[in-house]
């Protein structure tokens, strides 16, 4: 049985999608990450950058103790692994598909972060909304650029690697999907190709049903005591803010 550390956001899709279309049993454990959840010990433990998705796998491939791994990217290759789905063994096409992989945790994830940080979580931060503008600039220049990469490459390929679906869909598909709701959705006719595969992986029975893991978490309307502490802890973060919760960790794991 797998753990999924998990919380419903596009870097969680990826690894619920991933599970379901491995057809892998999982038992979803919820980080409520605006309550807090990821700066516990136990979860730091597991995940020492208080992220999630994070994964216990208790029969690990391989053998012995559980195998506990935070980043979605090393957590679908280790899938993909473990179950011979959704990569290529053969080494020029693994690699293919890991540098669209590690393309996505690079760019397309981050990039698309901050354009949501800045374009819709900003205005209730900033003291001033003109420090936003830069960011949003800046932010959502680059999801747009990334979307015509993205485009080019499924203008001569069915999916982003080719002919066959991998994990490079898997986890670029969870953040693309989005990319009409954050910019506009007039943006879908710059990008024709990019919306062809966006629609058709959407409809794959796993994606949809991955997506809809822990649907009903986080619904329930926060007051804005609880709005503003969520902010708080969630934009707010730095080294001194954290370190207490990683001591605490560090300590109960000696
Ligand atoms: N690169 C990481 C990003 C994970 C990430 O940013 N997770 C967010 C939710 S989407 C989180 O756990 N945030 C908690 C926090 O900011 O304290 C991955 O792909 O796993």
């Amino acid at each position: 049985m797998i753990d999924l550390h998990y919380w419903p956001t596009p870097n969680g899709w990826k690894v619920s999608i991933m599970l379901e279309e491995c057809e892998l049993d999982y038992n979803v454990i919820p980080v409520d990450i605006g309550s807090g959840d990821q700066f516990t010990a136990q979860f730091l433990r597991i995940s020492p950058n208080n992220r999630m998705p994070a994964i216990v796998d208790h029969q690990p491939l391989g053998g012995g103790e559980p195998l506990a791994i935070f980043e979605s990217g090393a957590i679908l290759e280790y899938l993909a692994e473990k179950t011979g789905k959704f990569m290529p063994t053969d080494t020029a096409a693994k690699y293919k598909v890991l540098q669209w992989v590690h393309w996505q945790m690079a760019n397309l994830g981050p990039m698309m972060g901050n354009a949501n940080h800045f374009k819709n979580y900003g205005k209730n931060i900033a003291d001033d909304p003109s420090q936003l503008e830069y960011g949003i600039k800046r932010f959502v220049g680059e999801v747009d650029r990334l979307s015509g990469v993205m485009d080019a490459q499924l203008s001569v390929n069915q999916y982003l690697c080719g002919s066959e679906y991998s994990i490079a869909d898997i986890i670029t598909w969870s953040w693309a999907c989005l990319i009409g709701r954050l910019i506009d959705e007039d943006v879908w006719t710059t990008f024709p190709n990019l919306k062809r595969w966006v629609d058709e992986v959407g409809e794959r029975p796993a994606v949809q049903a991955g997506r809809k893991v822990g649907k009903e978490l986080g619904k329930r309307e926060l007051t804005e005591a609880e709005e503003k502490a969520r902010r708080e802890l969630l934009f707010n973060q730095t080294n001194d803010k954290v370190r207490a919760a990683r001591e605490e960790a560090a300590k109960a794991t000696s």
